[in-house]
């Protein structure tokens, strides 16, 4: 019996003792299973595994830097997400109910509950296997939304080249219409203090921070955003879309 299952059944057997907000918990884990670390368990999040070793992005992406991104600086983001929640009533809120709500909350779980929340993105739409072209729906969305598909890796690209400072960039979609934005520190367009035209779902995100390519790239930010594209999951940006809508 794997994880999921045993949390399925065991929802079964607790029937009616279950309160509303684990139920929507529950939901959304079955519904997006990519998500890990998005519930908090026991009331803490916690880092998620990444669903390949720290080498497989390589020749793009270095095993050095995403050990230290991942073990360094996303879990520093989630043990101070943890830290910043306590006693503020959010038992229950999902990662991404907290993004939405943000403006409710401190500085610190706006910078780490972002960071959580960008760095699961981040990790989920990479892969070895990635790079190419988006097909199907989502290259549809695409061309409809942008022109073509170079056109939106040249708006997407000019968004993480020109993000001053730390931040990200962002493909999100909003009623059905695909954007590219960007957001600076750990925000993102889910958060209820951006912009209403630049909010939506983000469904891919770079990560355009030095901790992400510095050691590999130095001060060389368009190479790491061309390599980026080398290891983009489109398999993974569609299921985003799909849940998105
Ligand atoms: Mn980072």
């Amino acid at each position: 019996m794997n994880k999921r299952t045993f949390l399925r059944t065991g929802l079964l057997g607790l029937g009616g003792m279950l309160t509303a907000p684990l139920m929507a918990n529950m939901e959304y884990r079955m519904k997006d299973p990519n998500s890990t670390g998005a519930i908090a368990e026991q009331g803490k999040f916690r880092l998620p595994e990444l669903p390949y070793s720290y080498d497989a992005l390589e020749p793009h992406i270095d095993a050095r830097t995403m050990e230290i991104h991942h073990t360094r600086h996303h879990q520093a983001y989630v043990n101070n997400l943890n830290n910043a929640l306590e006693g503020t009533g959010s038992e229950g809120m999902t990662l991404e109910a907290i993004n939405r709500n943000i403006a409710s909350f401190s500085t610190a779980v706006r910078n780490n509950g972002g960071g959580h929340f960008n760095h699961n993105l981040f990790w989920e739409v990479m892969s070895p296997n990635g790079g190419g072209r988006p097909t199907g729906e989502l290259l549809s969305a695409i061309n409809s939304s942008f022109g073509s598909f170079e056109k939106f890796r040249e708006l997407f690209s000019g968004a993480a080249a020109t993000r001053f400072g730390s931040g990200w960039a962002w493909l999100i979609a909003d009623n059905g219409q695909l954007k590219v934005t960007s957001t600076p520190n750990q925000d993102n367009p889910l958060m209820d203090i951006v912009p209403p035209d630049e909010r939506g779902v983000p469904i891919l995100g770079i990560d355009v921070w030095e901790h992400a390519y510095y050691l590999k790239y130095q001060n060389r930010r368009g190479d790491y955003i061309s390599a980026f594209w080398d290891v983009v999951d489109w398999g993974a940006v569609t299921a985003k879309l799909r849940s998105a809508s």
